[in-house]
């Protein structure tokens, strides 16, 4: 079988350089292309510091991360960035117009295919009311649009990249229950066979998940689907009831 779209962390533990103990411990898992992994644990639990590693902002002190089956420090970084799309907790904009922040660079991308992922972002309406539409500038930082705007250009700009796995951390916290249910609808819909790894704070966000991982302290505490996590999870639990 191919493992393209395969992410695999094998015994994972992590420190910060300089930092004396570990922010994970152990961690192992596998996302499959067409699979949605929900990442959910209190604050400071390790969920940004496990995506971290996919893209090798940092690497693990022991164990493996692996991307299509093999060990992420033996692929050419830009080949890493062409495959996996990560979508940071604090969405980045710059000084540009919508264009130029959606396409990051990527100048092949037309201009419908930016709508088409602004669509699935559900951001497409408020692009359109603005005058200049694609061509609106933006603020550095994009300190003139909502937080919820900048999340979804945000996911738009990795939608754009067309990437095998997608990251994201904690990307639809800013959006109401309904855009953030309907941008994941659409994202179901034109990612089929995409790997999915969502980081959530809000539990509905997660619901329908294949896999939660419940992050505690750095370790993986229980794993399984929500109905299972209901079942068996005293930390979940705590999570849905909190
Ligand atoms: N940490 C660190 N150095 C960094 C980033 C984080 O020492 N550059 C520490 C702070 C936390 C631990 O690592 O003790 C885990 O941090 P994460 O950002 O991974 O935690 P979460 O993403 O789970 O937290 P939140 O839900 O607040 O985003
Ligand atoms: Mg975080």
């Amino acid at each position: 079988a191919s493992l393209a779209g395969v992410v695999e962390y094998r015994n994972v533990t992590f420190a910060y350089p300089g930092a004396e103990s570990p922010v994970l411990s152990n961690i192992s898992f596998t996302a499959r292309p067409g699979q949605t992994i929900a990442i959910i644990g209190s604050t400071g639990a390790g969920k940004t510091s496990l995506l971290s590693l996919l893209p090798r902002l940092y690497d693990p002190v022991e164990g493996q991360v692996l991307l299509d089956g093999v060990p992420v420090d033996q692929l050419d970084r830009a080949e890493i960035t062409k495959r996996v799309a990560l979508v940071p907790q604090r969405p980045y904009l710059f000084s540009g117009t919508i264009a130029h922040n959606l396409r990051f660079g990527r100048t092949e991308a037309t201009d419908q295919e930016l709508w088409n992922a602004l669509r699935v972002a559900q951001g497409d309406s408020f692009v359109r009311e603005k005058t200049n539409g694609l061509d609106s500038r933006i603020a550095q930082g994009g300190t003139n649009v909502s937080g919820g705007q900048r999340q979804r250009l945000c996911i738009a700009r990795a939608l754009v990249t067309k990437p095998r796995v997608y990251l994201f951390d904690d990307s639809f916290s800013a959006l109401d229950v309904a855009t953030d249910a309907r941008l994941r609808a659409a994202l179901k819909d034109t990612t089929t066979d995409a790997t999915v790894i969502i980081v959530a704070q809000r539990i509905s966000t997660i619901t329908g998940a294949d896999q939660i991982l419940v992050l505690d302290n750095g370790r993986i505490v229980d794993r399984g689907t929500h109905e299972e996590l209901l079942e068996t999870s005293p930390t979940y639990q705590e999570i849905v009831e909190s």
